[in-house]
C-alpha cells in the first residue's frame, strides 16, 4: 500500500458536493482507501484566468495501485463527474491533482510527480496542512511553507467534518 495525497477543486455549479462524489468514488475503489480528508476551503482564483472562487480540498489515500493508474482512477472519475453537467466552453466542475505519491520521484508525458506547482499554491498547501502540516514540500513542512506565502481571502467553509460522506 502506498500514502497518496490528493488536491481537489472546482468552481463551477456545486463544487462541494462534486469533491464529495469525487471522494467517495475513490473510497468506493476495491484497491484504494480514504484515510483523511481536510476541511473545505474557499479560495481566490489562483492565474491569469478570470473566474470564480475555487472551493478546495485534499485527501491522504492510502492505494495498491501504481501512480500510473491512481491517475488513471482520477481522471476516470472526473469524466464521470463532468459527464452530465458539462458546461459548454466552461471550467469543470472538479479537478483531481495527485500532489505526492509514496515520495515517488515521476516525469513522464502523462503524469509528473510530485506535483510541480503545490509548492507556490496556497489553495493546495491550506488544506494540505489540516491533514499532513509536517509533510515535506521540495524539503520543507508545509506550514513552515505556507508561512511565507499569501492566504489573503483563503476561508474555511463551516461543515461537518465528515463533509465528504453526506454533502
Ligand atoms: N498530469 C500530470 N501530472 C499530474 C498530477 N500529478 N496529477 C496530467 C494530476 N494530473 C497530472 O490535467 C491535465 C493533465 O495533467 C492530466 O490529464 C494528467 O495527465 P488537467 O487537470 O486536465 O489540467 P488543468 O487542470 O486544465 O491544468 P493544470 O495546469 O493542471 O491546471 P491546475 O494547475 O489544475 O489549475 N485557483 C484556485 N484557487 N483553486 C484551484 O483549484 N485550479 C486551477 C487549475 C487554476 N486556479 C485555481 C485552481
Ligand atoms: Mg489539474
Amino acid at each position: 500500500m502506498t500514502t497518496a495525497y490528493l488536491g481537489l477543486g472546482g468552481n463551477l455549479g456545486d463544487p462541494i458536493h462534486a469533491m464529495a462524489e469525487a471522494l467517495r468514488a475513490l473510497d468506493a475503489d476495491a484497491q484504494t482507501r480514504m484515510v483523511a480528508v481536510s476541511p473545505v476551503f474557499r479560495t481566490p482564483p489562483w492565474g491569469p484566468v478570470e473566474q470564480p472562487p475555487f472551493m478546495n480540498a485534499c485527501a491522504r489515500i492510502e492505494t495498491a495501485r501504481s501512480a500510473q493508474a491512481l491517475l488513471a482512477l482520477c481522471l476516470s472519475v472526473e469524466a464521470a463527474l463532468h459527464r452530465d453537467r458539462s458546461v459548454r466552453w466552461g471550467p469543470r466542475t472538479v479537478d483531481l491533482d495527485v500532489l505526492d505519491f509514496g515520495g515517488e520521484s515521476v516525469r513522464s508525458e502523462r503524469l509528473t510527480l510530485p506535483h510541480p506547482r503545490m509548492a507556490e499554491r496556497a489553495f493546495v498547501l491550506v488544506p494540505l496542512a489540516e491533514i499532513a502540516p509536517a509533510f515535506s514540500v521540495g524539503g520543507m513542512g508545509v506550514a513552515e511553507r505556507l508561512a511565507g506565502l499569501d492566504t489573503t481571502g483563503i476561508v474555511r467553509i463551516d461543515a461537518p467534518p465528515d463533509w465528504w460522506r453526506v454533502a
